[in-house]
């Protein structure tokens, strides 16, 4: 159906006719060639024909010859149309057709497309197969976009005549959260595509499409199951199911992306019978080390562990008074002669640890943890740290850790699945608060220093960095549950390639993709996706406090659901005031862990931003913001306005029936009418637990309780 296409059904609509393109096929369409027999390259190959099948309703001719004979020869005979597409030194034709100059501007998995109009040639180059690859799936891209060629955005002339790209972060990476029963943790979209009953799935065909869907955004890695390590997937590393990540990993090598596993830091006890898993102790070494091995023979290119440790009840070298630095650097040794990483997450706290003083507050966590040890990991080791120092609430303050650590390699941890915006029930286009967090100047080097530039590793000169996301999809039909959850992971994608992209230009282009160019459906859901994370901050909880939903499962509005709790995530509401005190001056001194700028200005009341004042401030209800509400007046017009725009989300949705596939119309219809309703749940939850807090009343008179 057209949404298990999802960005790639080239525009078959709800009908899958081929031939949907308005314009003529170009005249380069009809051949492609070839010169290198490489797994990647065929992969492009059989994907560029696809497409342009789709596309056009054509059959292109594939021609492979050996690399000496595609050259200028060839291209100056009868037959000259078509697409070649090689590496520089696989392809001569394709080495040809760019100068030096810009073959030297891309490396990698960097590509460049050059389309000949005059003579009905392209060339897709790369210096490596993955980059030929890359460069296929941007051509098909804008072949899509370009059957639109009214509005000025995408113009038609000239739109892929040169084309240079070369993605921003080095690692790209998603993350499963899968477990071998077929659970997936905070999955929103159904059972695994991995595993059923403790096993492998034997549908490998469709995890086969989930790797074109990486690929095709430009992903390159993948962690294929859960940070939460239990006994069963431990075994993944051994003789039981090593076969099993083998098959799995050849269907993502086919599109370059490098597998990786989640390991249990425990595993030489769990599964290895030894006694300990001190870092230090040498058995425990030799153990990994040759498990490690084993690996690399199943899969030699395998890309390493994922690892969370210490925290959240999962094991770690703080049993054997070690700390992260010994652990990662153990398990980095025995990668290192395979050219594997150990991802090493810092989601690192203390859940069993009530408010007791300043140094319990959880948003300090991963720093105090991780900062002193600055300059301890080995170069094999990338921390993995998440946007913010709580948990991917809609809205919290940026991890300190990005700009304190210079002499460690790091990656941005992003959640696409959506655990506290909506479960992928509730529409939440999350790029824009990506871009937010991208965009924030930590002044760790003077102005400049944006997260986005210690991201990709460049302001510290990291030999390893990038991103990583928590995957939102599962067995569903449609992927992500929501249908209009896929924009999340595309655009997480594109934004890993390129963190300049803007909200907007990575929404119209999954749209069209997505739904074609009906000017109508493009403008409505466009629009709706670019107003839903702020109308779910909204009716959610205000100002940055962040929580506020139920316990464990965290769907649905719950004020105090987490206020007494050990996890220490509080809003210390009270009938004067809310908001955490995390000021040096009076609070938890978690402001101090920022560069001075950013430090000066969440100290102060006066110059902290309203929308994460209550992260930083306990301030009275009568507190007046920048925006010249008071705090609680504040709290009832977002909470009145956002259950009144998840009202005109559903109302927005339903101006498509008939324009769009049916199922999907519905299956939307019917859950932004579900959004709409659980909407006014948050707002009377929120709305009249503050009144009857704070006893003040609304000001414009409507009914809260
Ligand atoms: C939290 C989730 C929990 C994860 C944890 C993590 O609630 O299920 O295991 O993050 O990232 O958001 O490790």
């Amino acid at each position: 159906g057209p949404q298990y296409d999802a960005w790639l059904g080239y525009l078959q609509g709800q009908s899958g006719v081929k031939g949907a393109a308005r314009k003529a096929a170009p005249v380069w369409s009809h051949n492609v060639s070839v010169a290198e027999d490489q797994e990647m390259i065929s992969t492009a190959i059989a994907e560029l024909t696809q497409g342009l099948e789709k596309l056009f309703d054509i059959k292109p001719k594939v021609s492979h010859s050996a690399a000496s004979q595609a050259s200028e020869s060839d291209l100056t005979g009868q037959e000259a149309h078509g697409v070649w597409l090689g590496t520089w030194t696989g392809s001569e034709a394709v080495a040809q057709a760019f100068s030096d100059i810009e073959r030297s501007a891309v490396h990698d998995e960097g590509y460049l497309i050059r389309e000949d109009k005059e003579q009905g040639r392209l060339f897709i180059g790369s210096e490596t197969p993955q980059g030929v690859l890359y460069g296929t799936f941007h051509l098909l891209r804008e072949l899509v976009l370009d059957q639109e060629s009214s509005n000025g955005v995408h113009p038609a002339e000239g739109r892929l005549s040169y084309i240079a790209e070369q993605p921003v972060n080095a690692l790209r990476m998603i993350n499963q959260w899968d477990n071998v029963d077929g659970s997936i943790e905070r999955g929103y979209a159904g059972k695994s595509i991995f595993y059923e009953n403790g096993e492998f799935t034997r549908d490998l065909g469709r995890i086969r499409d989930y790797a074109r869907l990486l690929a095709s955004t430009g992903l390159n890695a993948i962690s294929i199951n859960n940070v939460n390590v239990h006994q069963c997937e431990s075994l993944f590393l051994t003789e039981r199911f090593l076969g099993d990540v083998a098959k799995v990993a050849a269907e993502f090598r086919a599109y370059g992306i490098r597998l990786f596993l989640s390991a249990n830091y425990a595993s030489p006890i769990e599964i290895g019978g030894l006694l300990t898993a001190d870092p230090l102790d040498e058995q425990v070494r030799e153990w990994w080390n040759i498990q490690t091995a084993k690996v690399y023979a199943a899969i030699p290119d395998f890309g390493g562990y994922l690892i969370k440790a210490d925290s959240e009840n999962r094991p770690g070298p703080f049993t054997y008074n070690r700390d992260h630095a010994d652990g990662a650097n153990m398990l980095a040794e025995a990668l290192r002669p395979f050219g594997g990483l150990v991802i090493w997450r810092c989601f690192v706290y203390n859940c069993k640890q009530d408010w007791r003083d300043r140094s319990t507050d959880r948003a300090r966590a991963a720093y105090d943890h991780f900062k002193p040890l600055d300059g301890r990991f080995a170069d094999n080791v990338i921390l993995q740290i998440k946007n913010g120092p709580m948990d991917f609430q809609v809205r919290e303050a940026v991890s300190p850790l990005f700009g304190a650590m210079e002499q460690t390699n790091q990656v941005l941890e992003f959640q696409i699945t959506q655990e506290y915006t909506g479960q992928q029930r509730h529409l939440c286009y999350l790029i824009p608060q990506w871009k937010e967090v991208l965009d924030f100047d930590t002044f760790a080097k003077g102005p400049g220093s944006e997260i986005k530039r210690i991201a990709d590793g460049s302001l510290y000169n990291r030999p390893y960095s990038g991103f990583a996301a928590v995957s939102n999809i599962g067995a569903d039909a449609c992927w992500t549950g929501h249908p209009l959850a896929q924009a999340n992971l595309y655009g997480y994608g594109r934004l890993a390639w390129n963190p300049e992209l803007s909200s907007e230009e990575i929404a119209e282009e999954w749209v069209r993709l997505t739904f074609g160019h009906d000017e109508e459906v493009v403008r409505l859901i466009y629009g709706m996706l670019l107003n839903s994370l702020e109308i779910y901050e909204n009716y959610t909880a205000p100002l940055g406090v962040g929580w506020m939903v139920n316990p464990e499962h965290h769907y649905g509005p719950n004020v105090d659901g987490y206020e007494y709790s050990k996890w220490g995530t509080y809003h210390f509401a009270d009938c004067d005031g809310i908001g955490v005190d995390r000021t040096v001056s009076s609070g938890t001194g978690y402001t101090s862990q920022y560069h001075r700028e950013n430090a000066e200005r969440y100290e102060s009341v006066d110059s902290c931003p309203d929308e994460l004042l209550l992260f930083f401030h306990h301030v009275p209800y009568t507190h007046v913001l920048h925006s010249g509400k008071t705090v609680i007046q504040h709290i009832y017009d977002t909470h009145f306005a956002g259950a009144e725009q998840a009202a005109s989300l559903a109302e927005n949705w339903r101006q498509l029936e008939g324009k769009i596939d049916p199922t999907v119309f519905d299956k939307v219809a019917k859950l932004q009418a579900g959004q709409a309703e659980h909407a006014k749940e948050w707002r009377d939850m929120i709305n009249t637990y503050f009144y009857r807090k704070s006893g003040i009343a609304e000001e414009q008179g409507r009914t809260i309780y």
